[in-house]
C-alpha cells in the first residue's frame, strides 16, 4: 500500500546531518509554490499532497534542527515562530475552521527528509487517530 511504501521510505532515511533537498528549496535552486515566507521561515506546498492543502514550514537556517528530537533551548525562539506561522497559513490558506500541524520525527515516525518541518494539512476532514 501507498502508507506501507512511506513508511519503508522514511525508515531508509537515516539523519545524517548533510544537507537535504530544502537546502535548495530555500536557495530557490529548486523552485517551490511558495505561500508565505519572512525572515526566518519558509512556507511552500508539499510536493506530494496529502490533503487539498499541504504546506510545509520550515525554518530557513537549520541550526542542528534535522527532526524535532534534536530540539535544544536555542531553538525555543525558532519553534514557536514555526508554530505560529502555521496560524498564519492556515488563515492564508482559508482552512482557518480546522486543519491538522504534523511534526513526522525520526523513522519510525515516517520523517523522510532531515531539515525540521511543519505539515499544515486540511480542506478535508480529517481522521483520528493518524496513520
Ligand atoms: P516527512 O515528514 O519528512 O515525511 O515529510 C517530507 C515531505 O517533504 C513529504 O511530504 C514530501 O512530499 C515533501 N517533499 C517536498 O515537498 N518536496 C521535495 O522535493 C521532497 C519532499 I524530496
Amino acid at each position: 500500500t501507498n502508507e506501507e511504501a512511506a513508511a519503508r521510505a522514511a525508515a531508509a532515511t537515516a539523519d545524517t546531518g548533510g544537507p537535504t533537498i530544502f537546502d535548495k528549496i530555500i536557495s530557490k535552486e529548486i523552485p517551490s509554490s511558495v505561500v508565505y515566507e519572512d525572515d526566518k521561515v519558509l512556507a511552500f506546498r508539499d510536493i506530494n499532497p496529502q490533503a487539498p492543502v499541504h504546506v510545509l514550514i520550515i525554518p530557513k537556517v537549520r541550526d542542528g534542527l534535522t527532526g524535532l528530537s534534536k530540539a535544544e533551548p536555542r531553538h525555543v525562539e525558532i519553534l514557536g515562530h514555526l508554530l505560529y506561522a502555521a496560524k498564519v497559513v492556515a488563515e492564508k490558506e482559508g482552512v482557518a475552521n480546522g486543519y491538522r500541524v504534523v511534526i513526522n520525527n525520526g523513522a519510525e515516525g515516517c520523517q523522510s527528509v532531515y531539515h525540521l518541518h511543519l505539515h499544515v494539512l486540511g480542506g478535508r476532514q480529517m481522521k483520528w487517530p493518524a496513520g
